[in-house]
């Protein structure tokens, strides 16, 4: 009980590599991604902690330390590793999260799988990350949760440790009522949200939302709303919203709904865009193409990304337009981060079959239209690729955020290329300035991609700079200023009751 800043986040915040025979810990090797901005919080605490899982096969005697103390460039903080068993991990994190939860956050009703969930084992791994939770905060402390994977998290901390702050942050969409009422343990899920002191999201529609659901289970005594700032107004766009809610009294319980975009580490990208080994790459890329023009698409490989949607619109904007075959090619990222789940094996099969379909429709023998790549790309790569790319095609059928169009334009240091985007992406609140698209309607994809590749190169600058001054300013220092101002209020609340 030693941490001021107490962390949940499922996964560890190192890789564990053997190294002679020996277990060593070593920070991350890709900094990008929200673990590194998470450990740099600790940076402004006396002690802080993170609790994450672990395999183990017997989770009475895992066979190895619960919690180690580790020192790296962010300091010496503690980590508590929960032995879990694979069974659990499977029930908890690829049933009951990615089938049933993860569907319904998105807007995929038809996908939402209900009879594999195991509920008392989810209950039973959340409960003991709450154990976890309270045996490393210190009286008083901040604990701050990650994902709706530890829904039920902040319900049992709060019971087990009614002295701490406890600040929960939504990475994904949160849907409406309608939506997210499906879910049949709604009310013991909403029920933990109300015991935090602050619920995160990253957009005002989402915050919204949560607001409506928690006034359809429970009697919601006070709404504060306020106007939400121009900056995350990008007019007629489909998740803008015109006020948010910034508070909500619950059961005489005054909860903090903080609304902030994650952002990309904007200093970092730039270190690597400016290196001379990334321009060679970059000229490389772009010797390669000639006189065509690249399309860069990059995501998970995931139903919400729309992938074979995207491809699909590829297909026929080649079909209508055969000047523009072996003038452009489309390069396609897609990782898969869960091989081994059914729904994604199926999405992999028909980005796989619709790619192969396009290329041997129109393809020839010194042009593939689509160039499909599965495995991830080194992110130094990725960079080069954002700097050639003509076009970064970013159409998510539903996404929280969006990290990677944010990525796109701060590599653009050289002022040029074009982003479109799908205004369902929670970025496009923010990026009003790309080409935005609804990826539910033929004529809308089809149509934004043609407009994007024949843009004339002052609107591709003006365009661009408008974007690149919105991903400075909101980048990932500015959402941890953002949580780092709700923690404080949260305590300054506390001393007052
Ligand atoms: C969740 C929410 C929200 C992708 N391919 C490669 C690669 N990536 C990296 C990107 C980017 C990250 O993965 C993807 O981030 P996103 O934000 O786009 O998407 P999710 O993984 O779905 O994240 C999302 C986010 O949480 C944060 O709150 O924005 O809405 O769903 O950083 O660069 N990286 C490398 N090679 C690849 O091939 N190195």
């Amino acid at each position: 009980m030693s941490s001021d800043l107490v962390i949940v986040y499922h996964r560890q915040p190192y890789e564990e590599v053997e190294e002679n025979g020996k277990i060593v810990f070593k920070e991350n090797s890709s900094p990008n991604g929200i673990v590194p901005t998470l450990k740099s919080f600790f940076g402004s605490v006396d002690h802080g902690a993170w609790v994450a899982w672990k395999l183990a096969e017997d989770v009475n005697d895992p066979g190895f330390e619960q919690v180690v103390e580790i020192s790296d460039s962010y300091g010496t903080y503690s980590v508590s590793r929960l032995p879990l068993t694979a069974e659990q991990v499977t029930d908890f994190y690829h049933v009951t999260s990615k089938e049933a939860f993860w569907p319904i956050l998105h807007g995929f009703r038809e996908r939402y799988n209900y009879d594999p969930v195991d509920w008392k084992n989810f209950r039973d791994v959340n409960r003991a990350f709450a154990e976890a939770a309270a045996a490393e905060a210190k009286i008083g402390a901040v604990v701050w949760v990650h994902d709706y994977n530890l829904w039920l998290v902040p319900g049992y901390l709060r019971k087990m440790r009614p002295d701490v702050r406890i600040s929960f942050f939504h990475h994904t969409p949160f849907p409406a009522a309608d939506m997210f009422n499906v879910l049949p343990w709604r009310k013991e899920i909403v029920e933990s949200l109300l015991a935090c002191d602050i619920v995160g999201f990253h957009i005002p529609r989402y915050a919204s939302n949560f607001v409506s659901v928690a006034r359809s289970l429970f009697d919601v005594e006070e709404i504060v709303r306020v106007r939400v700032d121009d900056d995350f107004i990008a007019e007629g766009t489909a998740l803008t919203e015109r006020t948010v809610p910034t508070h909500i009294t619950h059961n005489d319980q005054r909860v903090q709904i903080c609304t902030a975009p994650v952002g990309v580490d904007v200093n970092y990208i730039l270190g690597k865009a400016d290196l001379p080994e990334t321009a060679e790459q970059t000229a490389a890329i772009r010797e390669e193409m000639g006189d065509a023009q690249l399309i860069l698409s990059v995501g998970r490989t995931d139903y919400t990304k729309g992938g074979a949607d995207q491809l699909e619109s590829f297909g026929r904007v080649l079909e209508a337009n055969p000047q523009l075959r072996g003038k452009v090619r489309l390069m396609h990222v897609s990782v898969s981060a869960n091989r081994s789940m059914a729904a994604y094996a199926e999405v992999q099969d028909t980005i796989e079959q619709t790619a192969g379909r396009i290329n041997g429709r129109f393809g020839t023998f010194d042009w593939t239209p689509i160039t499909l790549i599965s495995r991830a790309v080194p992110f130094a790569e990725l960079i080069a690729y954002y700097q050639a790319a003509d076009v970064a095609w970013i159409t998510p059928l539903a996404d929280g955020m969006n990290l990677v169009c944010k990525e796109y334009v701060a590599a653009r240091t050289d002022g040029d290329g074009v982003l479109v985007l799908s205004e369902f992406a929670g970025a496009a609140v923010e990026m009003g300035a790309a080409v935005i698209t609804n990826p539910y309607s033929f004529r809308s994809m089809d149509n934004a991609i043609l407009t994007a590749l024949a843009m004339p190169k002052d609107e591709r600058r003006k365009r661009m700079a408008l974007l690149r001054k919105v991903v400075q300013k909101y980048d990932i220092r500015a959402w941890g200023d953002a949580q780092e101002a709700a923690f404080n209020e949260a305590m300054k609340e506390r001393s007052t009751v």
